[in-house]
């Protein structure tokens, strides 16, 4: 990837493999979205879970820790301190034993490109992160966030009201399998909406903060906001795949953030014109939605695919192409779609 900033990511393995095999360079991520690039892309499964060894994993580089090397659950725990009554510090066997509960939810990088592939969807389980200020006592009204530490020396924020939503979780379970050590064993924050810079894995410590804290990300430039825009996707068929017969069916993914998916359209003649496609309904309101769309094309050719969505507060994707940094992509995902014969 470009080195303007320096996530480490495992899921470029199989994109980035293609891109270098064909010699280029640049983005890694969102190959076949707005590079123009020549050669064909391989269609996606397309999937409402994702499966634990193929979700993506992102840490920043100059971690000091070793995720290979386990976090030792009978030696972890968890510190909450700072604007606190009650200061707690909790084992493994106190986190089991807390009430817990379920939620299925899409994590998102904020370094996904148009088209790209670092997000995920899981069922998680953890617990209440309110129900853990709350038993500690948490001052309302000298904190104003809510700091995250993890075992690598990462840490972000988020706001006290953002950490009281019901929403909020500490995890530990992820699609029904302990917490895999690199996606943040024993316990990671998930914060549905929020790009992934904020979901801060193998916690340590947490710490209600009296003032606007700058985690790591900050600290270089990143949003401190990181509220997901709408995202959505051509899974398939692939770019520049040859395509025979009178019957197409593209199927992708779409992704409001906090919020759900509306609409999701697709169009044939590169934005000019669209049409509705079918979602099938998601079983959360914090994940994505998988779309479908059936063309009969007309006739042989090559033809630019474009897809948009809306999220369900009426909002519109933004069109424009904008990078990651600081607070973000947009754009929209666009294929060649070559149909060899009808
Ligand atoms: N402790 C820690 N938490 C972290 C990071 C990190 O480097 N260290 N990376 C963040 C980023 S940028 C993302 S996108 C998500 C990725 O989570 P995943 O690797 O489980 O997909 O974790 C976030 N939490
Ligand atoms: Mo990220």
């Amino acid at each position: 990837m470009e080195n303007r900033f320096s996530l480490k990511r495992r899921s470029l393995l199989t994109l980035t493999g293609i891109a270098a095999a064909a010699g280029l360079t640049g983005g890694c991520d969102g190959v076949g979205s707005f590079f123009g690039r020549m050669f064909a892309m391989p269609p996606r499964d397309t999937n409402y879970f994702t499966e634990n060894k193929k979700f993506y994993v992102v840490n920043y580089s100059d971690s000091p820790f070793n995720v290979s090397r386990d976090l030792r659950q009978d030696e972890w725990r968890l510190a909450v301190k700072g604007e606190v009554k009650k200061p707690l510090s909790l084992g493994w066997r106190e986190l089991l034993n807390r009430e817990n509960f379920e939620q299925i939810s899409t994590l998102m990088c904020i370094d996904t490109l148009p088209g790209g592939d670092s997000l995920g969807n899981a069922r998680w389980r953890g617990i209440s992160l309110k129900k853990l200020l709350r038993e500690a006592e948490v001052d309302e009204e000298t904190t104003r966030d809510i700091v995250f530490r993890g075992a690598d020396a990462y840490d972000d924020s988020i706001p006290l009201a953002r950490a009281m939503q019901d929403d909020v979780m500490l995890a530990f379970l992820m699609n029904g399998e302990k917490l895999p050590k690199e996606h943040g064993f024993p316990l990671r924050l998930l914060v549905p909406g929020l790009y992934g810079i904020k979901n801060v894995k193998w916690i340590i410590e947490i710490e209600a903060y009296a003032g606007d804290y700058r985690g790591y990300w900050q600290r270089k430039g990143w949003t401190d906001d990181a509220t997901i825009k709408t995202f959505s996707r051509i899974d398939s068929p692939g770019h520049y795949q040859t395509l025979r017969g009178p019957e197409q069916r593209f199927r992708g993914i779409a992704f409001g953030g906090p919020n759900s998916i509306s609409k999701v359209e697709i169009s044939l003649d590169a934005a000019r014109t669209w049409d509705s496609c079918e979602i099938e309904t998601p079983m959360s309101p914090y994940s994505w939605v998988i779309w479908n769309y059936t063309w009969h094309p007309h006739k042989r050719g090559k033809y630019q695919v474009a897809v948009r969505a809306v999220d369900s507060k009426g909002q519109p994707q933004i069109a424009e192409l904008i990078r990651p940094q600081p607070a973000g992509s947009s754009g929209l995902h666009t294929i060649i779609a070559d149909v060899e014969s009808l």
